[in-house]
């Protein structure tokens, strides 16, 4: 029997990380934004991969606002919420609360629902480029566990058309781009203090690509481009997933051919 438990696991493991070794989309985190734009994605038709750092996902909607098991959307977000069927009850002035392990576990299903394959346990530590001007093609990735011992092992690649940076805060995939790849030039500002009302506009109207390959989304956006950071509110962080699906069907037509690395 165990060597049966062992043989599925081997067997069928290997077998989806070598069919998504070259994907469409491949999001890096798997917070609202990631997991918003994994669905909206993977409804279109594109194959989509989602690596997250966690063994779980919802980056940080988990915590509500400070660990009260609420979050906050409001109005212009809720076409979402009904998308995932997410209840989500009335507050003042056109917001709603919602309740997080519900919106953790509906972005995640109906991210998988819709075809996304998302893995857990993947810390994604840096970028593949090539060409003149240059393209980012893919990602260096490593299990967390092993990224956490300190121990220096080689990475794994990912092929990929478009790569999401859908990190959070520190905009993690950007930064890597933006230090090792002058010639992406890109430019990070950092993220400001907070003013919620701005920033939930902002953050989805700079939601896009930062560099030829490389696309921002969530609240990376604001570090990257300088914009004031918000609270418990995930509206802006739902939108700014379903923007850049919308800006990656655009860029990149269903079909189009990889860009080799
Ligand atoms: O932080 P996170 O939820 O980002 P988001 O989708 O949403 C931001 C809000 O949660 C909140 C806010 C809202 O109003 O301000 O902060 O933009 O999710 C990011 C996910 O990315 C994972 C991380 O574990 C988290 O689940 N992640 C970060 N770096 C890496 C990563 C990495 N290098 N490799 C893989 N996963």
């Amino acid at each position: 029997m165990e060597v049966k438990i062992g043989r599925a696991i081997i067997r069928h493991a290997l077998k989806d990380l070598d069919e998504y070794s070259q994907v469409d989309v491949l999001i890096v985190g798997a917070g609202p934004a990631g997991l918003a734009a994994a669905r909206y994605l993977a409804e279109r038709g594109y194959k989509v991969l989602v690596f997250e750092r966690r063994f779980s996902f919802g980056g940080g909607i988990g915590p509500g606002g400070n660990m009260l098991p609420k979050i906050v959307v409001q109005e212009e977000a809720v076409p979402i919420l009904r998308d995932f069927k997410v209840r989500y009850a009335p507050a003042e002035d056109g917001l709603y609360v919602v309740d997080p392990a519900e919106l953790v576990a509906k972005l995640g299903a109906g991210a998988i629902d819709a075809g996304a394959k998302i893995v857990l346990g993947v810390h994604v530590d840096d970028i593949i480029f090539r060409g003149e001007p240059p393209r980012v093609t893919g990602v260096l990735w490593i299990w967390t566990p092993i990224q956490m011992s300190g121990m220096h092992v080689d990475p794994l690649y990912t092929e990929a058309k478009a790569v999401v940076d859908a990190t959070g805060h520190d905009a993690e995939i950007i930064s890597i781009a933006a230090r090792k790849v002058p010639e992406l030039g890109i430019q990070m500002e950092g993220e400001k203090s907070a003013w919620s009302e701005v920033s939930e506009k902002l953050v989805v109207e700079h939601t896009g690509r930062v560099a030829h390959g490389l696309y921002v989304a969530g609240i990376a956006v604001c570090t990257v481009y300088g914009l004031p950071r918000m609270g418990p509110i995930f509206g802006g962080m739902l939108m700014s997933g379903k923007r850049i699906a919308d800006v990656i069907a655009k860029e990149i037509p269903l079909g189009a051919h990889a860009v080799r690395a």
